[in-house]
């Protein structure tokens, strides 16, 4: 059975719905990165990011969730756009879009915002205007298209939902009034039984919800090296 390397935040959140929408049997296997063990050996053997999701399909491992879209909707060719190289173009460069702009900005964006010590003006200013630039590009998109790619339900929602959810952290607790496509988009996408069944994964697993200093440790090692410079 499939097996997917699951921590309850947006990268695999994207997995587990694309898994449960084409009811495709699979067993959680949870990786508490806020107990540091996406940085365990065994772990990196299959991710050698150190990150999550991992999807190991028997002997096939994919690390990387935009790359787990992909392998899975090549496997099960369900929620993919017609196969002609317009569309697929189209598709791409969506998820691409969410994958490289969306993805890293956001989550640079909760880095400083929430995490980073001062000063940090400069760095907060930086990801807290391009997560509202690529949101408002999304929200553009939304604004004529029903999803992502049209009048049709696929990967590329699926990709976004899961940090569609965030944008009260990531931007601010406001930002759904001016963004009211995405809202409506998000709204819609959170009431399909396959997203509420991805999230009910959070709670039927046991994830560290404490922030404590070996939680940080774990999520930014980049600090202990600062520590370590004297900084
Ligand atoms: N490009 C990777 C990024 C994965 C990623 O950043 N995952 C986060 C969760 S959304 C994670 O595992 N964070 C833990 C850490 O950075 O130590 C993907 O799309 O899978």
């Amino acid at each position: 059975m499939i097996k997917l390397h699951f921590h309850p935040t947006p990268n695999p959140f994207k997995i587990a719905l694309y898994l449960e929408e084409t009811g495709t049997p699979y067993e959680v296997v949870p990786v508490d990165t806020r107990k540091g063990e996406q940085h365990t050996a065994d772990y990196k053997k299959i991710n050698p990011n150190s990150k999550t999701p991992t999807l190991q399909d028997g002997d096939i491992t994919v690390f990387d969730s935009t790359a787990i879209l992909l392998y899975l909707s090549g496997k099960t060719g369900q929620f993919l756009p017609a196969n002609n190289p317009k569309d697929r173009g189209e598709m791409l460069q969506w998820l691409m879009f969410i994958a490289t702009g969306i993805g890293p900005y956001c989550g640079q964006s909760v880095h400083f915002k929430h995490f980073a010590p001062e000063p940090k003006e400069y760095a907060v200013n930086r990801y807290d205007f391009e997560a509202w630039r690529h949101w408002n590009i999304i929200e553009e998109r939304l604004g004529t298209h029903k999803y992502m790619l049209g009048d049709t339900y696929g990967i590329v929602d699926m990709a976004l939902w899961p940090w569609a959810r965030m944008i009260p952290r990531i931007l601010n607790e406001d930002a759904f009034k001016s963004l009211p496509n995405v809202k409506r988009f998000l709204d819609e996408v959170s009431e399909r039984p396959a997203a509420k069944r991805a999230l009910a994964l959070q709670t039927q697993h046991e994830f560290k919800t404490t922030l404590d200093d070996d939680a940080l440790k774990a999520m930014f090692p980049s600090n202990e090296r600062l520590k370590k410079a004297g900084a």
